[in-house]
């Protein structure tokens, strides 16, 4: 179901025209009331009249996440705080997090805007949405939870953690709609597992997945342990939180982003550069109708491409490619760039491994070297162990030739790799230490 066909089903003349509307009067405010985007425009000999077409919006500067950090915490805020109704930050694994606020109308749009989301990825008025998405500073909890109430759905906001509770709550209370971190889902299942429930005795029909990268074997893995269909949903706190962006369950098939609050941009990461339409980049992104904190060509360091082709679905917003990982995730092992994603994906080709891994990276002896630890399952591991060495080297094999990487890959004892109730940690990178 299309939550509101009248924006989400826009010819392209239109989305444009709104677009460059709304473009400009955000111009005009953060020129007005952000003295960082002042002094970014006064920098580049440039004012907010300068900016005639969408194509003009190339003329301005980005901002970087390190912006965000030296203004922080209320610095890149458009309102007066007597506006601002709810406050969210990012955890950010390095230096002070990010700080992010919105006013009554944010709050509604965004609420908006997730409706939206939800209803893409199949949910209804009348549908129970077990939420295990955090509550808190993070964005997840609270985003789905107004998108939720504002569809007319029934939200039971779980949040994470105290994971067998969760599993009596979706037993007794029959939730139809899981919204969860994929890592997180696949630990309730495994807990599910242990307590003698299958998720094919529960009622969920649809699961909607997002905060960190994952992969289409994934999705086939989520499908069939959890008997759902499951949709990408993205989304990130300086731009809003989730619902920028979400797979439609009729196509599955890249993730159609709300244009007529946000305009994407691809960018080569290294010289800055717009790439057109189908090249791989940096995801760069303009808020245009928020009023505490509209952002303006903001670096988002996610990598996706973008498809403006038309989807099965009635929806005209460009689509994005699912996002293989962060620029800063990439892992650079002896000049071989590599992303956890793709590795996940040759993984998980093999049927004998269970999804849970991380990749151990460490410098010996001057020269990068990659571990990938990864449990098999219980059957296996109790098994020979000439076969498990077989399958490692299987593996580390499969490894290098879809990716040109050399790995050692462990095969390590079911359950021995930390669960997380939120985003996995999927990389330790000791050469950082
Ligand atoms: O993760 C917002 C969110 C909550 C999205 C719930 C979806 C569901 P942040 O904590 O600010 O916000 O982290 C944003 O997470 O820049 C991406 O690197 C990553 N990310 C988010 N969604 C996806 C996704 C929330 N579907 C950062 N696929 C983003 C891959 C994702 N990465």
């Amino acid at each position: 179901m299309i939550y509101n066909i009248d924006f989400e089903t826009l010819p392209r003349e239109a989305i444009t025209a709104i677009q460059l509307k709304r473009l400009k009067a955000t111009l005009e405010n953060v020129y007005a009331t952000v003295p960082f985007y002042k002094d970014m425009f006064r920098k580049a000999r440039l004012t907010p009249h300068d900016i005639r077409s969408l194509d003009d919006l190339q003329k301005i500067p980005f901002t970087t996440k390190q912006d965000l950090r030296d203004n922080y915490p209320y610095g890149m805020f458009a309102v007066p705080m007597a506006n601002v109704v709810r406050i969210h930050a990012s955890s950010g694994t390095t230096g002070s997090p990010t700080v992010v606020g919105y006013t009554a109308r944010d709050i509604n749009t965004w609420a908006e805007l997730m409706a939206r989301a939800l209803s893409a990825g199949g949910a209804h008025r009348g549908d129970i949405i077990h939420n295990a998405y955090g509550y808190g500073l993070f964005t997840g909890g609270l985003g789905v939870h107004y998108g939720a109430e504002k569809l007319g759905a029934s939200v039971i906001p779980v949040s994470g953690g105290n994971t067998k509770r969760q599993i009596v709550i979706m037993k007794d209370f029959g939730p139809t709609i899981l919204t969860a971190t994929p890592s997180y889902s696949l630990h309730l299942a495994e807990v599910a597992k242990d307590m003698g429930i299958s998720f094919k005795d529960l009622k969920f029909k649809f699961g909607i997945f997002g905060a960190e990268p994952w992969s289409e074997s994934m999705r086939d893995e989520l499908e069939e342990t959890l008997n759902i269909t499951a949709v990408d949903i993205y989304g990130l706190s300086e731009v809003m939180g989730p619902g920028v962006a979400i797979e439609c369950h009729e196509a599955k098939n890249g993730l159609h982003i709300f244009e007529d609050h946000f305009i994407p941009e691809i960018i080569n990461p290294e010289t800055g550069e717009v790439l057109p339409y189908g090249e791989t980049g940096e995801l760069v992104f303009t808020s245009i109708t928020k009023e505490a904190f509209p952002i303006i060509r903001y670096r988002t360091r996610d990598i996706t491409s973008l498809h403006p082709e038309p989807c099965i679905c009635g929806r005209t917003h460009i689509r994005m490619k699912r996002v293989s990982g962060r620029s800063d995730d990439m892992l650079i092992i002896r000049g071989v760039n590599v992303f956890p994603s793709q590795i996940e994906s040759v993984l998980m080709k093999t049927d004998k491994i269970e999804p849970h891994y991380q990749l151990v990276v460490d410098r010996v002896d001057n020269l990068d070297t990659l571990t990938v630890k990864v449990e098999v399952s219980e059957s296996l591991f109790s098994d020979e162990i000439k076969l498990l060495q077989t399958l490692e080297a299987k593996l580390s094999s499969d490894i290098k030739e879809y990716l040109g990487v050399s790995a050692k890959v462990k095969l390590v004892e079911p359950k021995s790799i930390a669960r997380s109730e939120g985003k996995a940690v999927r990389v330790i990178d000791n050469r950082k230490i």
